[in-house]
């Protein structure tokens, strides 16, 4: 029995097969009813006792390689012959997946709402479709400002009291913001904001904003500042510093334009700030007295202040990326710059 089962090795060694027809008659003959292996295991009842657990042992191993040795053959024509069918070489290693990485607009924005989330304010989102009421009315635009023009704002719906329109900021999310939450409100509203501009390297139609809100009683100008200027040196390095321009908004009062002083040339002027040593970051100011009012919030009791950023433009400062159109056009190779390691 011994012999006999060497032989069948060696005929499972040499065993070679070229089709599917071929493994399946290999089969048959090796571990069908009446093949090879499965006679050796019918022989096996006459072994003496003292041999059972010897050749047992044996003829179960034969058995398994027998049974591997028809897979791995499956195996083989399997391939071998799909390849003939369509004509590929199907041994050949796959191409590699390339990951995704995250949008350098989603990192930068995510990197300002985790500072402010830092500092204690939530975070809030609402509709892109908005009504005039929520972007305009409530937020002291006049019947007339230009904003409120078909030239500048995509509207949904014309021709009634409040229509429909994209939100040209997240402010209308402040808005509701005010409406439903207990006072004191502290929150940020990262989001997507529409404006009819025409696409240039400096503007966009579609942008993302980080706003924030923060409405309590005694909020004063000195609160505003500290918030910006501990969120500047977050954001752009602890020797940052700030300045105020005076501007104007309809909704606060008084407003201001940041200035961040430039972490490329240290202040000394460039040409990444013009020369100037500055690099304008974002608006801010006090909520006008008329917006806490149209929300319901009495403006001798409470005061708060209110700012506003563009994403792109800081992920511009970040990464000093000269066309805002970069960020839109998902160009594989401009979006791969912001994979990190882990990433690529
Ligand atoms: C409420 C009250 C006040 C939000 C503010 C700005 C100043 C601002 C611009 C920066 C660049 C928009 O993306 S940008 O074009 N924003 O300058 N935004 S204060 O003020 C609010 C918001 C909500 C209820």
């Amino acid at each position: 029995m011994k012999q006999a089962i060497e032989q069948v090795y060696r005929e499972l060694e040499q065993l070679k097969c070229k089709t599917a027809k071929e493994v399946e008659e290999a089969r048959i003959r090796f571990l069908g009813k009446k093949g090879s292996v499965t006679a050796l295991m019918e022989q096996f009842r006459s072994v003496a006792p003292e041999l059972k657990r010897e050749f047992g042992q044996k003829l179960n191993e034969l058995k398994n390689a027998a049974t591997a040795k028809i897979e791995e053959l499956k195996d083989g024509v399997g391939a071998a012959e799909m390849q003939q069918a369509s004509g590929e070489d199907l041994t050949m290693p796959g191409d590699a997946m390339q990951l995704g990485s995250r949008h350098p607009v989603s990192i930068v924005r995510q990197e300002i709402v985790d500072i402010f989330r830092k500092f204690g304010y939530d975070v809030a989102e609402g509709p892109e479709i908005e009504d005039d009421y929520h972007v305009f009315e409530a937020l002291n635009f006049p019947p007339n400002h230009p904003a409120r023009e078909m030239q500048d704002t995509f509207f949904v719906s014309t021709g009634h009291v409040n229509p429909l329109l994209l939100r040209t900021h997240t402010s209308s999310v402040q808005v509701r913001t005010m409406e439903k939450e207990k006072l004191p409100i502290r929150v940020v509203c990262p989001g997507r904001v529409f404006r009819n501009e025409a696409i240039s390297a400096r503007a966009h139609c579609i942008f993302h904003q980080v706003e924030g809100l923060y409405i309590d009683k005694n909020v004063t100008f000195a609160d505003l500042k500290q918030a910006i200027l501990l969120f500047a040196r977050e954001m752009f390095g602890a020797d940052t510093q700030i300045r105020m321009r005076p501007s104007y908004f309809p909704f606060t009062e008084p407003s201001a334009e940041v200035d961040v002083s430039c972490n490329i040339c240290k202040g000394k002027g460039c040409n990444i700030c013009k020369g100037t040593g500055w690099l304008e970051i974002m608006g801010c100011g006090m909520v006008d007295p008329n917006v806490l009012r149209a929300s319901g919030i009495d403006p001798d009791v409470y005061s708060g202040f209110a700012f506003g950023m563009g994403v792109e433009r800081i992920a511009m400062l970040k990464w000093q990326v000269n066309d805002l159109r970069h960020y839109f056009e998902n160009d594989m190779r401009f979006l791969h710059e912001f994979a990190t390691a882990t990433e690529v």
